[in-house]
């Protein structure tokens, strides 16, 4: 018997499909380890389950898009998940993030947890004026905005290990008792509480939580040429294209309409940092081809 489905948990080579069958726990051909692909949450598959046999995936279906970390297939939108407090919220990576999921055109939002805490104006303030959806939580409010928004979607929750992910989960579907952790004191960063990725059906759509992220995994995210970079920074789009010279690089050069609305205010500073910073990795990374 051949049955079409998705997968929606993968935890060390077993797969669960969900299926018109009910879910499937399968392992996948070894034909995907030698082409590397590997089935990843969100693929649509087909699986072959003979009686007596393990069931088994035998093809993945053409992926809308993929991310490598959190590896994840057919997303509709990521929300960043960024806590006001602890761990400390960190412009660049925010910005490299988006970055990722602009280049794949992946619609992008952002969670700002823990606003019991510490409030977060200016950071969101840079955000929205960058022109993001974004939403406050703490323990008791925003899951409900969050949970109208994500309705129909299939919709990542991403982040650093410890910003709230699957507390945040656990407060928009109570009854899954989602495990969270402490936040390291000695550290100020989670401690990786989540190890596996897996996706709850949600109002005619799906969210997903997801492993928290270390910096190791950031590095890890392919580069993006360095002329596509300012095309991934969404408030520089009624610039890009003025400037004095059709190749400008928006750094130091005369007649730059980017730089141009930064010293008027128009594009945050920090979103404009972490361009600059872009671009040079991405440029240092080219020579070495
Ligand atoms: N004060 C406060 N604490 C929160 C809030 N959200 C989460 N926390 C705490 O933050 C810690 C980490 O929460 P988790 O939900 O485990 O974080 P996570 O993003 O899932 O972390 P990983 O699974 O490691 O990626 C826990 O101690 C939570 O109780 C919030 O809105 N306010
Ligand atoms: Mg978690
Ligand atoms: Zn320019």
């Amino acid at each position: 018997m051949t049955v079409n489905g998705r997968i929606i948990k993968s935890v060390g080579g077993i797969y669960t499909v969900e299926t018109e069958a009910g879910a499937l726990n399968c392992r996948a051909r070894g034909i995907f380890r030698n082409k590397s692909i590997s089935p990843s949450v969100g693929d649509f598959v087909t699986v072959t389950a003979e009686e007596n046999a393990e069931p088994v995936i035998d093809s993945i279906g053409e992926r809308r898009n993929y991310l490598i970390r959190p590896p994840l297939a057919n997303l509709d939108l990521v929300m960043l998940v960024v806590s006001s407090c602890e761990p400390v919220p960190n412009a660049y990576i925010i910005d490299k993030l988006i970055v990722v999921f602009e280049s794949k055109d992946i619609e992008t939002a952002l969670i700002f947890t823990k606003t019991d805490k510490r409030g977060c104006s200016e950071l969101a303030g840079v955000y929205e004026a960058a022109g993001y959806k974004y939403f406050l939580t703490d323990m008791n409010s925003g899951a409900d905005e969050i949970r109208a928004y994500a309705a129909g979607k299939v919709t990542a929750l991403i982040g650093n290990s410890g910003v709230g992910k699957s507390s945040l989960v656990n407060r928009i579907f109570p009854e899954l008792g989602a495990q969270t952790g402490e936040i390291s004191r000695k550290l100020g960063r989670g401690r990786h509480t989540t190890r596996e990725v897996s996706m709850h059906p949600l109002d005619g759509g799906y969210i997903i939580d997801t492993p928290g992220f270390s910096t190791v995994d950031i590095e890890r995210y392919g580069r993006i040429a360095k002329g596509d970079i300012a095309g991934c920074f969404r408030e520089f789009a009624p610039y890009v294209g003025k400037c004095r010279f059709a190749d400008c690089a928006h750094l130091k050069e005369s007649g730059c309409a980017v730089t141009e609305a930064l010293a008027a205010g128009k594009i945050p500073v920090s979103r404009y940092e972490s361009y600059s910073r872009l671009y040079a990795e991405s440029a240092e990374a080219e020579k070495k081809y």
